[in-house]
Parts: C-alpha cells; sequence; structure tokens
C-alpha cells in the first residue's frame, strides 16, 4: 500500500534551501528502492520529480534586476531578507566550537602531519567575516549567490572516495613492485590516518591508489558541503603522503607531484553502504588475483599481450590453478593486505600522553586509527563492530 508522502514548501528563503534537501533526499529514495518505494510509481517517479520543485521565492524589490537561475542555489541570504552577517553567523557550526581540544586530535605512535587547529572549529572565515560585518550590504555582495549549494543529503552516510591521478605512471616512475609494492600501501595506510583530523569519520578502506571515508550519518561537519569535505580530505591526505614519503620508500627520491582525486556519495540505507564497501573490497580481490597472475606471467617471459590473453574470460579457479601449477604460488597464503585490502577504525590503546617531572610516562586510553585486513563483506566483521553503523 503505497503511503502518502507531503512536501511542505513555505515562500519563505530559509524554507526554500530545506525544502530544496529535503526534495532531494526525496528523490533519492525513488533511485534507491529499486521500485519498490512509495515513490517508484509513474506518475511520482524520481525522472518526474523536477516538475514538483519548490519555485524560488519571489525576490524583493532590490533584487528585481538580478535573475536567479534555478541551478544556483544560493546560500547565502536573499536581498529583503536578515543582514548577512546574522546569516553567516547561523550557518556557523557553533556546537563544533565547543569541542575541547582533546578531541580534535587523537594522539597516535608516528606523527603525521597535523594542521594546528581543528579543521572545522570556530575559527572560520565565514565567523570572522560575520563578526567584522564583512562583506554585509556591499553592492558586490551579490556575486556569493552563483556559489552552487553542494550539501550532501540529510540523514544519509557520506562517502569520500579518493583516487591517485596517473597511479600508473606514478608507481613506474618510482619502481613500485609489481603487482604490490607494500611500502607504497603502507604508505597509503599511514596516510588515512587522516582520520585524526576527522572525528566524523567512522571508518576507511582503501587498495591500490584509493581510499574510501564514511563519514557518520548525522555528521554535520561543514554543514555537509561536499566541496570543503572532498577537498579537505583530498588536501590532508595529498600532504601526508609527500610528508611521510621518505619514512615508507626511504632509498626513492619522490620524483612527481601525487595528486588525488576526490568525490563524495551519499548512501541512504546501511545496506548500501555495506554493499558499497563489498564492492570494493571485492574488486581488490578480483584486481589483485588478475594482476598476480599477470605479473607471473610477464615475469616468466610473456609479452604483455601474451600474458592478457592466457588471462581473457578465465575464471578464478583457473586463475588460482595456473599461479600453483605454474609459479608455485598458493594464492591463499598471499598477504591478506594485498588480497583484502586495508580497513582503518578506531580501537582503544594506551598512549603516553605527557611526562611527569620524574620522567614517569603518563598514560591515557585513546581511540586510535588501525589497521586491519579483514573481510567486511561477510557479516561477522560487523556483529563485532556493531557502533560502525550505530545511528
Ligand atoms: N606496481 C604497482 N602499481 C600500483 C600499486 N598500487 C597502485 N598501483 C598502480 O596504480 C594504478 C591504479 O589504478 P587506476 O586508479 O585505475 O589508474 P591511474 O593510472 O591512477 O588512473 P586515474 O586514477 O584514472 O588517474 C594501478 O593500475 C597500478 O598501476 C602498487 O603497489 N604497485
Ligand atoms: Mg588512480
Amino acid at each position: 500500500m503505497p503511503l502518502p508522502l507531503v512536501l511542505t514548501l513555505e515562500s519563505h528563503a530559509c524554507s526554500y534551501r530545506h525544502a530544496h534537501i529535503a526534495y532531494r533526499a526525496v528523490a533519492s529514495l525513488g533511485l534507491n528502492t529499486r521500485g519498490t518505494g512509495f515513490l517508484s510509481n509513474k506518475t511520482a517517479g524520481s525522472s518526474s520529480l523536477p516538475c514538483v520543485l519548490p519555485q524560488r521565492p519571489a525576490p524583493g524589490p532590490a533584487a528585481s534586476t538580478r535573475p536567479y537561475p534555478h541551478r544556483y542555489l544560493c546560500r547565502c541570504s536573499y536581498p529583503n531578507e536578515q543582514p548577512a552577517s546574522t546569516a553567516s553567523a547561523a550557518h556557523t557550526p557553533t556546537h563544533l566550537a565547543d569541542k575541547p581540544s582533546s578531541e580534535k586530535t587523537v594522539g597516535g605512535a608516528a606523527p603525521v602531519f597535523d594542521h594546528p587547529a581543528a579543521p572545522y572549529d570556530a575559527a572560520s572565515s565565514r565567523a570572522r567575516r560575520a563578526r567584522r560585518g564583512g562583506m554585509a550590504n556591499s553592492k558586490y555582495e551579490y556575486v556569493k549567490q552563483y556559489e552552487l549549494d553542494d550539501t550532501l543529503l540529510p540523514g544519509c552516510w557520506i562517502v569520500i572516495r579518493i583516487d591517485g591521478k596517473g597511479f600508473t605512471k606514478f608507481s613506474d616512475l618510482h619502481g613500485f613492485e609489481k603487482p604490490n609494492d607494500k611500502r607504497a600501501l603502507d604508505l597509503m595506510d599511514e596516510c588515512a590516518r587522516v582520520m585524526n583530523e576527522f572525528p566524523d569519520i567512522r571508518l576507511a578502506y582503501g587498495e591500490s591508489d584509493e581510499y574510501s571515508f564514511v563519514l557518520a550519518r548525522n555528521t554535520d561537519m561543514y554543514g555537509r558541503r561536499a566541496s570543503k569535505l572532498v577537498s579537505l580530505l583530498v588536501s590532508c591526505f595529498t600532504a601526508n603522503y609527500v610528508t611521510r614519503w621518505p619514512a615508507h620508500l626511504p632509498d626513492t627520491p619522490l620524483r612527481a607531484t601525487p595528486m588525488f582525486d576526490g568525490r563524495a556519495v551519499c548512501y541512504p540505507l546501511d545496506s548500501n553502504l555495506r554493499d558499497y564497501l563489498a564492492w570494493r573490497q571485492a574488486d581488490t580481490h578480483i584486481n589483485n588475483q588478475y594482476n598476480t597472475c599477470f605479473w607471473a606471467l610477464v615475469k616468466s617471459g610473456k609479452t604483455s599481450s601474451e600474458a592478457q590473453a592466457t588471462l581473457r574470460g578465465t575464471q578464478a579457479a583457473f586463475k588460482n590453478e595456473l599461479l600453483f601449477r605454474d609459479f608455485g604460488i598458493n594464492y591463499a597464503h598471499l598477504p591478506e593486505q594485498f588480497k583484502k585490502g586495508s580497513v582503518v577504525v578506531r580501537q582503544k590503546a594506551l598512549v603516553e600522553v605527557k611526562r611527569r617531572e620524574d620522567g614517569s610516562p603518563v598514560m591515557r586510553e585513546r581511540a586510535l586509527p588501525t589497521v586491519l585486513h579483514v573481510d567486511i563483506i561477510r557479516d561477522e566483521f560487523w556483529k563485532a563492530n556493531p557502533h560502525l553503523l550505530a545511528h
């Protein structure tokens, strides 16, 4: 029995933004219920939803000469509303400003590049501008209305996946071992300790040149703005990659600038999130099995094309047999890091936080990002770590 769904829209600018977020949330239901949900019928399918997108409220007289293209969803106030300074203050996540500094960073073993300030607290440029009046009421202020609203859907898991740019060439240039270079993978894992800077990251999963970071469903970091979240994670990860490179590849000078792209995707259901992570881990296994065979064939004297031809259309059992019969490699005995990738979760551990005058260490329990190479497709991992999916 389809449930009626009523979206009440008020003709007030503040409500418009929220209504638009709600609209997108509703649209996502249609996309994610695989035809069984109440939005998947012909009249209310996600493809027909744009016709009910709320109309932008009529602008005040001062704005009559300024067009508001529909897709430019301004995050500042409309000209006939509260001054920008007030509006800006309203956007500042003040509850985050109160976070004790101890929660902003977690003491870890090897220091990775840490920003001296917490990345998303009170000292935002928005808040500072609001305090001193900033651009409020200046004739230039309208340009802010061209900023796209990229607020991520509320109540959804946010996954930010970053991926190395051109790492096929990058790994050749630096002589990475094929198909897996443990030094390079360990470096990626250490960079994933970027979690230290973002307490709302629940877990991370990495393989090859990519890492996915899962943010809590209810996170309000940076108002859930995609560009903020993605750009900060990418820049922090990349900075760590450069800073920690010498520790992992001491004999290999960095000869090119490592770059990572990033994207944010929302998943409304726990099952969607688990499927996403299962997809990445299955990908790790499939790639690793293929690449192990491919490079074994190439190292044995076959050309790339011959190796590809040997493996084309073959199943897992054939590849395992090939590895064992021709190269004496038991796939099951390869390192778990290569077969399963890396899962980073916080685990409690005692760490030294300071030294007393007599030189004795002061130990405290801290939740430290810990790298595991375990199965996250089956239920066992999630039953053992129920807090990861807790709402
Ligand atoms: N030899 C070696 N190569 C690696 C290792 N980790 C990652 N790579 C390389 O990184 C590539 C990652 O795949 P992609 O992300 O699809 O390729 P890419 O060249 O980075 O291309 P874009 O991501 O589209 O820019 C793999 O194909 C490998 O060539 C490693 O440990 N050893
Ligand atoms: Mg890549």
